[in-house]
């Protein structure tokens, strides 16, 4: 394990002001987004929707790191440079999803385990070799009657860890993703407890395995009242209990939190992440985003498919990077949002 490679990489995702862009959708979710658009599910539209993205003008000033799909790293830009190798040109730090998905775990109803832990250390060497220089497992808690299962927390943060130690044994970044999901009406404060219990067990388990703390990027879900819940809550409350939960849990030592946007809308979820860093608390770790759905959805839609519209989609990936990018340095308004339409 290269420890100061580590944790060059890890501060690289954390650059202030800039986030990470998640593209990793696997074959089905990219399959149904594009689906409900009417974009024809090949590879080939794959392959110039991800050219899309990474070819916007100046990505690499507010997104420091690209989670990109299996399939995607062995593809290449337009122009043939595999699209790893054109990450790095933008100054972006390129990664790979390398979790199987979250499987029915045996016994526990609708509770998920993520499973893909076998045959890890020697994808993680092939990806490693392709270009890769950073990994994401991602993990789903869900809140309801009797769940999170203490199983189901357990399977979960255990898989995290062994995860996170293979890929720092491979000179890796892991980003450590334990989801909790926003379907259901429970309350910020039920999801402040569930967070703040899974991230604990998280924790724990990474220590237990050995993993290094300064060589990881934490990716959580914020407190947030399930999207059911007849209570809403502010944006300031989401910020505070979303801080307040991560200080009960982060050791200091992790250089960076980038968060999943878990189904909130673009705007709500730059404002949320602005909010924290608004809060005027020190904090010893970079707030930042790693956003699928927040920072692809319009873009998606403007581009439908069509090559006439790649310059129009790409000004809405960089107007929400750049919002993004503000935001993780608080300094993102609303009216920023009217000004560049
Ligand atoms: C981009 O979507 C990622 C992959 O999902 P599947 O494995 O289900 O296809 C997903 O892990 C994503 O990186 C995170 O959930 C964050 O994305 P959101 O949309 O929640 O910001």
């Amino acid at each position: 394990m290269n420890i100061e490679k580590l944790q060059q990489t890890a501060q690289g995702m954390a650059a202030p002001g800039r986030g990470i862009l998640a593209m990793d959708e696997s074959t089905p979710t990219c399959s149904k987004r594009f689906e409900k658009l009417g974009i024809p599910c090949t590879a080939e539209h794959r392959r110039s929707y991800r050219d899309m993205l990474v070819t916007t003008p100046g990505l690499g000033k507010y997104i420091s790191g690209a989670i990109l799909f299996d399939e995607t790293l062995r593809q290449s830009t337009l122009s043939g440079t595999p699209f790893a190798v054109h990450l790095q040109q933008q100054g972006i730090i390129p990664g790979i999803k390398v979790d199987a998905g979250a499987k029915a775990l045996a016994g526990h109803g609708d509770e998920k385990v993520t499973e893909g832990l076998d045959g890890l250390r020697e994808r993680l060497a092939e990806y490693a070799a392709m270009g890769a220089r950073f990994a994401k497992w991602r993990s789903v808690i869900t809140i309801g009657a009797g769940m999170p299962s203490p199983a189901c927390s357990m399977a979960n943060a255990h898989g995290l860890a062994r995860y996170a130690a293979l890929c720092q044994e491979a000179d890796m970044v892991p980003i450590v993703e334990p989801e909790v999901l926003i379907d259901g009406d429970h309350t910020i404060e039920r999801c402040f407890e569930v967070t703040r219990d899974v991230q604990q067990m998280v924790f724990a388990q990474l220590t237990e395995q050995g993993v290094m703390m300064s060589g990881i990027i934490l990716k959580p879900s914020m407190v947030i009242p399930g999207k059911d819940c007849v209570q809403q809550a502010t944006i300031e409350q989401v910020a505070e209990q979303t801080v307040r939960c991560l200080q009960e849990t982060v050791p200091a030592d992790v250089p960076g939190i980038a968060f999943l946007s878990g189904g909130q809308s673009d705007e709500e979820a730059t404002a949320h992440l602005n909010a924290m860093n608004r809060l005027g608390k020190k904090l010893p770790w970079a707030v930042t985003f790693s956003y699928g759905r927040a920072l692809q959805a319009a873009a998606m839609e403007t581009w439908g498919g069509k090559a006439e519209n790649v310059e129009r989609a790409q000004k809405v990936v960089s107007h929400r990077a750049r919002m993004n990018g503000a935001a993780a340095s608080g300094e993102y308004a609303p009216d920023m949002e009217q000004q560049a339409a």
